[in-house]
């Protein structure tokens, strides 16, 4: 089949100034919390996402590259299932396991579009002008959005779709949120379209908190880096060198806690808010959770959003898992 082409790139956002109101709603309903806590999201400024990148090159983060070996083994299947003519990703980042999936759509020969959302406008842009050059032909629509708001923007599909959550970041929401986003996920499948979602799997606690306590300390900066992000958008004056990156297993809801201890009593103020913060010494502000998934916790969280598996993929070691659900 030959595909339907558009013509090059555009790139549309959806965050403008209401969405440094979301920065600001989150710091005043996060930091006046008895249990202190920020969203992950903030941690991704152009900073957070290099370092983001910098944490998948590193030795004991074993998540993108166990990943990649998955995509790389039954891609072409994933791309005979689907029979995908656009690839949607969301929090797509530097996409560098993107190609993979792209390569086997277009040995099928169903390749039209590609359309990554995140965040991040320069990695949004980035990756758009990116892969218009690597793949001629290619319509590439990104979407520099919110992907719990704004999903809704999304072109209309040309043909069968493909939505692509990879690298575990479904993990980084509480279960509530997990199965809200699963079901407004869902909602934009369209007529034949797929999920393929990437998640880690509950594995021993020793190798889960050494992927987030990297000796390099990657992980520990860009944990620290959300207090810069607040300082300059809020205009606060966190003493980022006042904290300390704590991540440790959570055996009991199977999830990786990445908090921020302050190491002595602190005083905050977030000029843009108005508001003052008082931390204790050694009190915590949780910034994220990292889920950690057995295939029935995954069943019943697509149960849930309303979705089947139709496929799942694994690596020999059972480290991370690649399903392709479906509308049930
Ligand atoms: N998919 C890539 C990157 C994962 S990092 C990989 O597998 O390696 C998570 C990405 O999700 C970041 O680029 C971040 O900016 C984006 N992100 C986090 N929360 C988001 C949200 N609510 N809406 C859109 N993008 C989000
Ligand atoms: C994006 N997300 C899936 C990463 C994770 O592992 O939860 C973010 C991250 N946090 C610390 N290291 C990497």
């Amino acid at each position: 089949m030959k595909p339907i082409l558009e013509a090059a790139v555009e790139v549309r956002s959806h965050l403008g100034p209401d969405d440094e109101r979301t920065l600001a709603d989150d710091v005043l309903d996060g930091l006046t919390r008895p249990l202190k806590e920020l969203p992950p999201k903030h941690f991704y400024d152009a900073r957070g996402s290099e370092l983001f990148d910098a944490i998948c090159e590193l030795p004991e983060y074993y998540q993108t590259r166990t990943e990649r070996l998955i995509l790389e083994a039954n891609a072409d299947e994933i791309a005979a299932l689907t029979g995908a003519v656009e690839l949607v990703e969301l929090g797509s980042g530097s996409a560098t396991k993107t190609r993979v999936l792209l390569d086997a759509m277009a040995a099928a020969g169903t390749l039209a579009r590609y359309a990554p959302v995140d965040v991040s406008a320069t990695t949004v842009h980035a990756v758009a002008e990116l892969f218009a050059e690597e793949y001629p032909g290619l319509s590439v629509a990104g979407l520099v959005a919110d992907f719990e708001r704004h999903l809704a923007h999304l072109r209309k599909p040309l043909g069968p779709r493909l939505i692509a959550f990879l690298g575990g970041t479904i993990g980084n929401f509480t279960p509530g949120s997990r199965r809200r986003l699963l079901r407004s996920i869902g909602k934009v499948l369209g007529p034949g379209g797929h999920l393929l979602l990437g998640t880690d799997l509950v594995k021993e606690p020793r190798v889960l908190e050494a992927a987030y306590n990297d000796s390099a300390g990657v992980t520990a900066q860009f944990n620290l880096n959300v207090l810069h992000v607040v300082n300059r958008e809020l205009g606060a004056n966190f003493d980022v060198g006042a904290f300390e990156h704590v991540a440790f297993f959570d055996r009991e809801q199977e999830w990786i806690e990445m908090r921020l201890r302050a190491r002595a009593a602190q005083h905050v103020r977030v000029e843009a808010l108005d508001l003052e913060v008082d931390f204790a010494a050694r009190e915590e502000l949780r910034t994220e959770i990292s889920a950690k998934f057995t295939p029935e916790r995954l069943c019943r969280d697509l149960a849930a959003a309303g979705m089947e598996i139709v496929a799942r993929f694994t690596d020999p070691d059972e480290r991370f898992a690649v399903s392709l659900a479906r509308l049930a």
